[in-house]
């Protein structure tokens, strides 16, 4: 017995320690061609901005810097196709899924399914609203209520000093999203000291150009008509697509955006600064879509079996007429 035990011990000795070089990658390897490429399934919620634009962009170039097979879907903004761009990921059996919830609500079964076939899931951008712990291991985005507190400051700095009512119009972002609560709420902590500032009309242009511009067109309709008495002051647009658009609606009506109402925009993309230098903007606070680099880190980080923080935001700063046109970025697309 002993003469056959010691080799064949020997044996498979020499077969677990040389096991490693020949695995074809870990035993619950995706479905797929992959090889031993992480795969990421990222469900994008639409193409709705410059800024989300440039987050898809952001992903894919890191995702191809970092060797990261990435299946990418776009979701037209739609809930249920970022539900179904999720469940295809789960039956491809992905390494990781990740996503910017379109609106906060409602994720809870999708993700409930991810967390049963022990797949970890990155919120990117936005948050969602759940009962349920661990049906996401990490949030990777910017302080909404922050971008709302800069832009109520700059304001009540630009108007300390006078002595009548600011009257305010706020274009906001995708009702049910977390930006626009966010933004939303800061904004109006921000200047809730203040009895002068009154918000005389507040819509949704859902974070798009085009309804910026049509919501923005119905506005100044019904509230500027200075010479009856009927003022707007301030613009407050959620993101720079719609505040652009109020601009375009504000000049076909003879109104000099920047001047005759000043305008605070959220998101810093490239068209925003520009016209933050022609003066058709006055206040460009800043929210950065470059997360692909730290998106990839987080995903080989996750795969590799490290510890991730629950939480990581972007570092943002704020841009104003006051700057000067050199000192303000390049925005590399
Ligand atoms: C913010 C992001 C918002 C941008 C908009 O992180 O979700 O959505 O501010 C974009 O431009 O459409």
């Amino acid at each position: 017995m002993k003469k056959i035990l010691l080799p064949a011990l020997l044996v498979t000795a020499a077969i677990l320690l040389c096991a490693p070089f020949f695995m074809t990658g870990p035993p619950d390897e995706p479905a797929g061609d992959y090889g031993n490429k992480i795969v990421l399934g990222f469900a994008q919620l639409g193409a709705e901005s410059e800024w989300r634009s440039a987050s898809s962009e952001s992903v894919k170039r890191a995702a191809e810097k970092y060797g990261v097979e990435l299946m990418f879907e776009n979701a037209q903004q739609k809930q249920e196709n970022q539900i179904k761009a999720i469940r295809s990921f789960i039956a491809h059996r992905v390494d990781v899924i990740a996503f910017a919830p379109v609106v906060e609500t409602d994720w809870d079964n999708v993700l409930l399914e991810a967390r049963a076939e022990r797949i970890p899931v990155i919120l990117v951008d936005r948050k969602i609203q759940t009962e349920f712990s661990g049906l996401y291991v990490s949030f990777l985005g910017s302080d909404f209520t922050e971008e709302g507190v800069k832009a109520g400051r700059w304001l009540a700095r630009k108007f300390g000093e006078t002595g009548r009512d600011v009257n305010i119009v706020e274009l906001r972002g995708t009702d049910g999203a977390s930006p626009t609560r966010g933004r939303s709420e800061g904004f109006r902590d921000a200047i809730s000291s203040d009895v002068r500032f009154r918000i005389v009309c507040s819509e949704s242009g859902d974070f798009m150009r085009s309804k910026g511009r049509e919501t923005m067109e119905r506005i100044l309709d019904e509230y500027f008509a200075p010479s009856e008495g009927r003022r707007i002051d301030v613009l407050f647009a959620h993101n720079d697509d719609m505040a652009l658009g109020a601009v375009e609606a504000m000049e076909e009506r003879g109104i000099a955006p920047g001047r005759d109402i000043v305008i605070i925009s959220v998101d810093a993309q490239r068209s925003a600064l520009e016209a933050l230098e022609e003066g058709k903007l006055n206040c460009v606070v800043e929210c950065s879509p470059y997360v692909g680099e730290r998106l990839m880190e987080i995903v080989v980080s996750l795969v590799s079996g490290d510890e991730i923080p629950p939480a990581i935001f972007s570092e943002e700063t704020m841009f104003t007429e006051d700057d000067p046109p050199e000192s303000l970025p390049e925005r590399p697309y």
